[in-house]
């Protein structure tokens, strides 16, 4: 069952200069070893392999008041992507991205918007990223990423060096969370008095997965056409679940519950670009808890362009009969 459009464009973000630790720039080696591209060739789509980018290293690159490590090094890393992205979309083909920590998403959606303006985000994350650099507890520029993307927060983002071709191409109606478990004071107050839709696992808890999906859909997607960007943290699930990254937050989304997300956002028909990041091989306790958040983040790729649970059989099968 392939999506509307029956070709996808991979790009690998071997990037970490969005926070501190080490590790999840292997990430893309490790899907790709895992099938990735085979897997999503198997399934029947066109794929166009953009291979990992490789970034420039920037100089001097000191912390933005003393706090923001890496801006001119994230900066120049996300302008790079938004240009690839951008390609990818504008040649007819779901993009995915696959990182990388959640930084990058400020190149991702940034690329995405230049070819597809009306475009609608689902966050799927145990964390808002919508720190601005003067709210962020940690500096870090991948709980950041949506602050400088959102419209509504241009007055309260200092100008960062390294992030000035940013153009805020995100209004509050163009996004909805779901995950959410881990806030800082900043980010809920912006959740709260800029009016954001976000489904907290509060939220999944009540409402059940089901209900969040439909509503989430129905919020972005009224009329079911416009292009949708899902940007998927692997720690929106249970840390028991993908232990390998960098921010595991406990009481995250089952395994059924990631994956449902994933088929439904297939089933709109709408997915245009999505991003896998989060995932860091050196921080499993094991090779086995490596592994298994390696295929966890695969499944969620796969989901995404429509492998259902419930199995599959192409077009123009037949029964064998005997003889
Ligand atoms: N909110 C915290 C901060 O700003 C941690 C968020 C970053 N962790 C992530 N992003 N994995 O989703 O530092
Ligand atoms: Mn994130
Ligand atoms: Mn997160």
């Amino acid at each position: 069952q392939k999506s509307s459009q029956s070709s996808v464009g991979i790009i690998g973000v071997p990037f970490s200069k969005g926070q501190k630790r080490g590790g999840v720039e292997h990430a893309p080696m490790l899907l790709r070893k895992a099938g990735l591209v085979e897997k999503i060739e198997e399934m029947g789509y066109n794929v166009a392999d953009l291979g990992d980018l490789s970034f420039g290293e920037v100089k001097d690159d000191t912390p933005f008041q003393k706090h923001v490590p890496f801006p001119r090094t994230v900066g120049m890393a996300c302008q790079g992507l938004a240009q690839v992205v951008r390609q990818v979309v504008c040649d007819g083909r779901t993009c995915i991205t696959i990182g990388g920590d959640h930084s990058l998403a400020i190149g991702s959606v940034s690329g995405h918007a230049m070819a597809r303006p009306n475009l609608g985000v689902i966050w799927v994350d145990a964390h808002a990223d919508i720190n601005t650099p003067l709210t962020s507890p940690s500096g870090n520029l991948h709980g950041q990423p949506l602050a400088f993307l959102l419209q509504e927060l241009t007055s309260k983002v200092p100008a960062v060096p390294g992030l000035s071709w940013v153009s805020p191409c995100l209004t509050v109606q163009d996004i909805v969370y779901i995950g959410l478990r881990d806030i800082d004071p900043g980010e809920h107050y912006i959740l709260k008095n800029y009016g954001m839709q976000y489904f907290s696992m509060r939220h999944v808890d009540r409402l059940g997965i089901r209900k969040v999906m439909e509503m989430s859909l129905e919020f972005l997607n009224p009329r079911g056409r416009r292009p949708i960007h899902l940007s998927y943290d692997i720690d929106a699930f249970d840390p028991s679940l993908a232990p390998a990254t960098g921010t595991p937050v406990l009481g995250g989304l089952t395994y059924r519950e990631g994956l449902y997300i994933a088929e439904e956002v297939h089933n709109s028909g709408c997915l245009s670009a999505m991003d896998l990041v989060e995932v860091n091989p050196l921080l499993g306790a094991s090779t086995d808890a490596v592994n298994a958040t390696v295929q966890l983040g695969l499944e969620v790729v796969l989901s995404c362009l429509g492998r259902a649970r419930e199995g599959s059989y192409s077009l123009g099968y037949t029964l064998p009969s005997p003889v």
